[in-house]
């Protein structure tokens, strides 16, 4: 995948470009399936897939705050080269961008800049100065301009068949932490990354537990509680339980995501890890003691194995 941060580094326009324009938080199964798409239809034509994004996110660069990301820029990035996009787009929402009005976006942009030939959108895209620009627009700019525009259907849960998957949806759920549900929504586990620092070492000494101590650098936290996780680590992967609360039994109310990772002794101070969270497993609780505590972890360890192997991880 070819990346654009800026549109000067766009020498001549691609081959052919079919284009996708969004957010794209969370790359979840509607942006995959939207994704798709556009690669098939690049494919049909012999051109170039296209996905245009902007970073940071327009509402912030305008300094309107917006809702917590799902997926923050290094993951993104990843998730739409692994859906084999061939360029990325992602560009800085500058005065250039704010002010243009969606015809000369369309134009000057698009069509000449980019080499549109055809763009696939979500039914709710709108884009430009007072978001003038929707699906109308583009239509009728595709005739005058010589590109094709396809409204891309609303991909929908496949049980329920209602619900439309959506960004605010799984940031909801995920809040919820209905971990199960998001993983559907998303075609893969929800993710929170983070490098791990130094806690208060009483897990192993106290619990005999000893506990990862994350650094979040994600910005949307699953509702408080025990998980079963996956953890990626730089020795491999491994199975774990992880605990976001404050540890009411200790009473010093300090907020932590800390994760115990099963038969690992490695150091992993100073390192990045990333947590998949498979399964919620209870909400967090004060013990009279710690040896109770210590006693549900246990408990913790054995579910989360027998899920964590159920699900093909073990
Ligand atoms: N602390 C609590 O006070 N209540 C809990 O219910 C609780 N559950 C935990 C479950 C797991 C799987 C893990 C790894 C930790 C849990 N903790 C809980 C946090 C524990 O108190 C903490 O790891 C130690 O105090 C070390 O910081
Ligand atoms: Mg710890």
């Amino acid at each position: 995948m070819e990346l654009i941060e800026h549109l000067d580094q766009i020498g001549s326009p691609y081959k052919n470009a079919v284009v996708t324009i969004g957010n794209f938080d969370g790359v979840h199964k509607g942006h995959q399936a939207l994704l798709a798409q556009v690669i098939e239809m690049a494919e049909e034509i012999g051109g170039t897939s296209v996905a245009m994004t902007f970073e940071p996110h327009p509402l912030r660069a305008l300094g309107i705050s917006s809702p917590p990301l799902i997926t923050r820029h290094d993951q993104k990035l990843e998730l739409i080269e692994r859906s084999g996009i061939d360029v990325l787009l992602c560009l800085p929402f500058d005065e250039t961008f704010a002010s243009i009005s969606a015809h000369g976006f369309i134009q000057e942009v698009l069509v000449n800049k980019i080499g549109m030939k055809g763009i696939i959108i979500g039914a709710d895209y709108s884009f430009g100065k007072g978001r003038e620009g929707n699906i109308g627009l583009l239509r009728s700019e595709g005739k005058r301009l010589g590109y094709k525009t396809v409204v891309s259907e609303w991909i929908c849960d496949s049980e329920t068949r209602s619900e439309r998957i959506s960004s605010t949806r799984i940031r909801e759920i995920v809040m919820e932490g209905r971990v199960e549900l998001a993983m559907k929504y998303l075609g893969r586990h929800y993710q929170i990354r983070g490098k791990v620092i130094t806690g208060r070492k009483r897990g192993g000494k106290q619990l005999g537990f000893p506990t990862a101590n994350i650094k979040l650098h994600d910005e949307l936290c699953p509702k408080l509680g025990v998980y079963a996780v996956t953890v990626e680590t730089i020795h491999g992967n491994f199975p774990g339980v992880a605990n976001i609360g404050f540890s009411p039994t200790f009473g010093d109310q300090m907020f932590t995501i800390e994760v115990h990772i099963l038969d690992f002794d490695k150091d992993i101070y100073d390192t990045r890890i990333r947590v998949n969270m498979v399964a919620r497993l209870r909400d967090e609780k004060k013990f009279s003691n710690i040896d109770e505590l210590s006693r549900q972890i246990k408990e913790d360890v054995n579910r989360a194995k027998e899920i964590l192997k159920q699900n093909g991880y073990t």
